[in-house]
């Protein structure tokens, strides 16, 4: 799968409207509503003042985000159920791999849910311990106005619509970029029964020991399918 030319939003965030088509949309959204049966979605907290967010959360790989009083920290198991995380879909893998192909394979799929109020501060990925690897974003269901800045929170933001199937690839020198979600424009998608927007981050959390690419004819035979 190669990707069509990206739209670039600011130095390293690459926007890729229409990545997914409806078929390959419908496909993922069957994929997560299943990961949510195995791996419920949580109500995230501020560390200290405990705040709960208004975005519910889930996570799929070896990885997934939390957040609560004791603070942010990825970690294998769901912090309620205790379980770990159901395997992050091949269609997603493949996804990275064709988006991001120097980075080794993603550990963490976090999965954000938005019904029409939530939104989500202006913030910093920072959590993870390695910053070279891109993060990939992917939207779907509704609409949203995201907003991204510069990696200073004083320095002007734009603002971009972000709809069902649109990927954003941020790295380079955006991976450290202020970013948010500033609302959800209701009614603008049919993908999910209930409405809302769900955004799908894969991301590389902890550096890789020695990853080694594939050359092109290996990663082509191992992952033939059309995302
Ligand atoms: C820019 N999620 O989960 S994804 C998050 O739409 C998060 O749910 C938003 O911010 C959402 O942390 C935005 C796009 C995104 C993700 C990571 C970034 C933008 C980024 C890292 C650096 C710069
Ligand atoms: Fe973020």
């Amino acid at each position: 799968m190669t990707p069509h030319a990206p739209v670039s939003i600011t130095p390293g965030v690459d926007y890729f409207p229409g990545f997914f088509d409806r078929a390959a949309q419908e496909a993922l959204r069957d994929e997560v509503l299943a990961i949510l049966e195995a791996a419920p979605p949580f109500r995230p907290r501020m560390p200290r003042t405990a705040k709960p967010f208004s975005v519910l959360m889930s996570n799929c790989g070896s990885l997934g985000w939390v957040a609560d009083e004791r603070g942010y920290r990825y970690q294998a198991t769901h912090p309620e159920t205790g379980r770990p995380w159901p395997s992050i879909p091949s269609r997603l893998v493949r996804a990275f791999a064709a988006l991001a192909p120097d980075a080794p394979p993603p550990e963490a799929c976090l999965i954000n849910l938005y019904d029409p109020a939530a939104r989500m501060g202006l913030h910093q990925d920072r959590d993870e311990t390695e910053f070279a690897a891109p993060v990939i974003s992917i939207s779907l269901g509704d609409t949203c106005l995201f907003r991204v800045g510069g990696c200073k929170r004083n320095e002007p933001t734009r603002s971009v619509r972000l709809s069902s199937g649109d990927v954003v690839v941020l790295g380079g020198a955006s991976r450290l970029a202020f970013h948010g979600v500033d609302r959800i424009l209701p009614g603008t998608s049919r993908l999910l029964p209930e409405g809302g927007r769900i955004n799908l981050t894969l991301r590389r959390v902890t550096a890789a020991a020695e990853h080694v690419r594939e050359p092109n004819s290996v990663r082509q035979g191992a992952s033939r399918d059309p995302v």
